[in-house]
């Protein structure tokens, strides 16, 4: 491809126009602050050097030309000649059509209904140990769907330490590194008793809230206790297709969350049940009946259709054309993320034995773990 650079907007900006092929406009100051080259980003560690205030506020484009593949501009009144890859700037490009611009959903995200069942990512836990391709996939799954699963995992107590090492990082909290799932004589939280559990996302009574959750069995052997997942992106667009008024109060004011459920702990949170990010992409659900505490912060002429609103979500949840079942056998487990995906589970008879264990961790080891498998694959 032929490039041509044209100083535009006395020297603040530039356009980088492809032959035949669209026109990239770069502010001045922008270019000047990306700047690759040593004295502004250290090359060893990608990281820059330099603030805002070390570039002057009228920093302009003095001279640009187009040499091989790199863009080669001329700031000043610093006078510095920095070349740019074109590439680099492609990939960078933020001059976009109406249309390019950020979707509802987030880069890759996929939303799914009942069913998904037959596509859910199930992995062989050897596999993800060994071999860095499988685990690649599984992670991939995670960022797109929100869930996968793992079968032949160690049916050993605190063996899903092991697994969350495997791309991450365990966020430990006053309950432990992990919990145990299951029925106890005056339990802490309502998860360790044989009731049912509507879906739900986890401790939405922390900030930050833990963005993904492991559950992860090692007996079951009771009538009932399966495990329901229910993809909350989905519920929020059905949310939002039926009722933008709906999904708009859930997003604009925010919840209340609580727990003090155990001596000595005090959580709470206050965010909205639908967040999304400032250009409108879906970026958190925190729904969770057992934790939401009285909501304080909707004004009087809004609290009626917030409940109207926060009920129609909760049905959403509970629509069996929503949620996708299975009973995890011991060595099985799941992971969600906890922004997305909520998770529920069918109450249990008091024969048997069930026994899970859970944890939380970070999405950002799993997608930087990601991210190096996919650049590893590519080179
Ligand atoms: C939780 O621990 O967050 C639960 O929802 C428990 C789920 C289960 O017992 O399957």
């Amino acid at each position: 491809m032929t490039y041509a650079a044209e100083i535009i907007h006395a020297g603040t900006a530039i356009a980088l126009r492809a032959q035949g092929g669209q026109t990239a406009r770069f502010h001045a100051i922008w270019l000047r602050d990306n700047a690759p080259e040593p004295e502004t980003i250290d090359p060893a560690n990608g990281q820059r050097l330099v603030t805002l205030g070390d570039i002057p506020k009228e920093t302009i484009i003095g001279q640009a030309e187009i040499s091989g593949d790199q863009l080669v501009v001329t700031f000043q009144p610093e006078d510095k000649t920095v070349s740019f890859p074109i590439s680099w700037l492609n990939r960078h490009r933020y001059d976009l059509v109406q249309g390019q611009r950020r979707d509802f959903l987030p880069e890759g995200a996929k939303t799914w209904d009942q069913g998904f069942a037959g596509d859910l990512v199930v992995s062989d836990y050897t596999a993800l140990c060994n071999d860095r391709a499988a685990l690649g996939d599984w992670l991939a799954a995670v960022r797109r769907f929100g869930i996968a699963k793992v079968t032949g995992c160690p049916v050993r107590s605190g063996a899903l330490m092991e697994l969350v090492d495997l791309f991450g990082f365990v966020r430990e909290t006053n309950y432990g590194k992990w919990f145990e799932v299951r029925t106890e004589v005056n339990p802490s939280n309502l998860a360790f008793t044989g009731l049912g559990l509507q879906g739900h996302t986890d401790n939405p009574y922390r900030d930050p809230v833990p963005t993904l959750q492991v559950l992860y069995c090692l007996e079951n052997t009771v009538e009932g206790g399966d495990s329901v997942v229910i993809d909350g992106f989905r519920v929020a667009e059905r949310l939002k297709e039926e009722s933008p008024e709906f999904f708009h109060v859930l997003t604009r004011y925010p919840a209340r969350f609580k727990y003090a459920g155990s001596t000595k702990v005090c959580l709470q949170a206050r965010r909205p049940m639908i967040e999304g990010t400032p250009d409108g992409t879906l970026q958190a659900i925190r729904f969770n009946n057992r934790s939401c505490a009285p909501l304080v912060d909707i004004p009087f002429e809004e609290m009626g259709l917030y409940y109207e609103a926060y009920r129609r979500f909760s049905e959403l949840v509970d629509d069996p054309a929503m949620a996708v079942s299975f009973k995890l056998e011991p060595g099985e487990c799941f992971i969600v993320d906890n922004t997305r995906v909520l998770h529920a589970r069918n109450s249990y008879s008091s024969t048997g034995s069930r026994w899970f264990q859970g944890c939380y961790a970070d999405k950002d080891g799993l997608l930087s773990t990601l991210t190096v498998i996919e650049a590893e694959q590519a080179a």
